[in-house]
């Protein structure tokens, strides 16, 4: 019986039969929503309030992360890490279906950036605003300044830190056996301390958008940027092919245009996962041997609800949600472990 169905297969012709299966291997959903780390549960329950009621994808992204912004927990938003100055500075960018995009950098003392960044796509000319000119884009969109203030465990982290103030810029590496490993601690409940949410959906028209916020890296010099409000780079949307997202070592990710290069692959006919491990790939043939110091982790959904990710070392994950009780986080593949 078995045999009489393979040769049934192989008379259709090898390279029909590989391409329709490998397809249908991948698992379709629509709508779905797709988020960076363990936080991404709650975000992506948020963002499925949205989706489930054929509500906009661009909708649900930007109500996700919202919910990590106002958490006080030293991850994304005030609440999180400081620059070495003492001082949170937040960077996010927001993409549609239709090239629209926003973003906002080295933005203090509002509480969503993700929904200021939304504002600079919707109602001005431009892409990108930074600083002092974001805040005053914000204050006069009515969003509220908000205190100077540390949060409970981002002040605690800091002293930590100021004790040694030792410059050491590494992001995301789940791994306590690195020699320049500093951060992420955990934190007192438990959570790891990533300062990131990407996330991106497909929703129920079959539109694609994404978002990304974060508060870049702890203690960094001031000023410094990362990926996240880099469209191209942190994330990037095109809605004939797919969508997809960005978080760990910045500078590495804007090296080799990561959400953007996802897409190409994409479009050049891989699947998100396949797109991901080859633009990890990518950074570590440049990385070499130091890519063992930085982590970076993609997600991507394709135009067909195909959906994916990939690390360059072990302990990313990311939470996929498609229906009321499907919410779960999966632990993603990896380079090097
Ligand atoms: C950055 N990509 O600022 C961000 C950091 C990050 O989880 O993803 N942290 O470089």
């Amino acid at each position: 019986m078995l045999r009489r169905k393979f040769l049934q297969i192989g008379s259709l012709g090898l390279s029909a039969f590989s391409f329709s299966s490998f397809v249908n291997l991948q698992e379709k959903r629509k709508p779905l929503v797709l988020s960076t780390w363990d936080a991404g549960i709650e975000a992506n329950k948020a963002a499925w309030e949205v989706l489930k009621t054929g509500g906009r994808a661009l909708d649900a992204v930007e109500k996700g992360v919202m919910v990590t912004e106002a958490s006080q927990n030293c991850c994304v938003g005030l609440g999180a890490n400081p620059d070495r100055d003492g001082f949170v500075t937040l960077d996010a960018c927001i993409m549609d279906e239709n090239f629209n995009c926003g973003s906002v950098a080295f933005l203090e003392r509002i509480k969503h950036p993700i929904s200021v960044a939304r504002r600079v796509m919707e109602k001005t000319p431009h892409v990108m605003l930074v600083g002092n000119g974001a805040q005053q884009f914000a204050l006069a969109e009515g969003f509220p300044l908000e205190k100077q203030e540390l949060s409970e465990p981002a002040k605690k982290s800091y002293e930590k830190w100021l004790k040694k103030s030792e410059y050491n810029p590494v992001i995301n590496i789940e791994r306590s056996s690195s020699s320049v490993y500093q951060i992420p601690q955990k934190l007192d409940n438990g959570d790891w301390n990533h300062d990131t949410i990407g996330m991106i959906a497909l929703d129920a028209n079959g539109n694609l958008s994404g978002s990304c916020t974060t508060s870049g890296m702890a203690f960094k010099m001031r000023g410094r940027l990362g990926d996240s409000p880099i469209i191209g780079a942190g994330l990037y949307v095109d809605n004939e092919v797919g969508a997809a997202v960005a978080t760990g070592q910045g500078e590495d990710v804007i090296r080799v245009a990561g959400a953007h290069t996802v897409i190409e692959f994409m479009r050049a006919g891989l699947t998100p996962e396949d797109a991901c491990r080859k633009t990890i790939e990518r950074i570590l043939k440049i990385k070499g041997a130091k890519a063992k110091d930085i982590q970076v982790g993609m997600l991507a959904i394709a135009k067909n609800g195909t959906y994916g990710g990939y690390a360059l070392q072990k302990g990313f994950n990311y939470a996929v949600c498609y229906a009321d009780n499907k919410n779960n986080l999966l632990d993603s593949k990896f380079l090097i472990g």
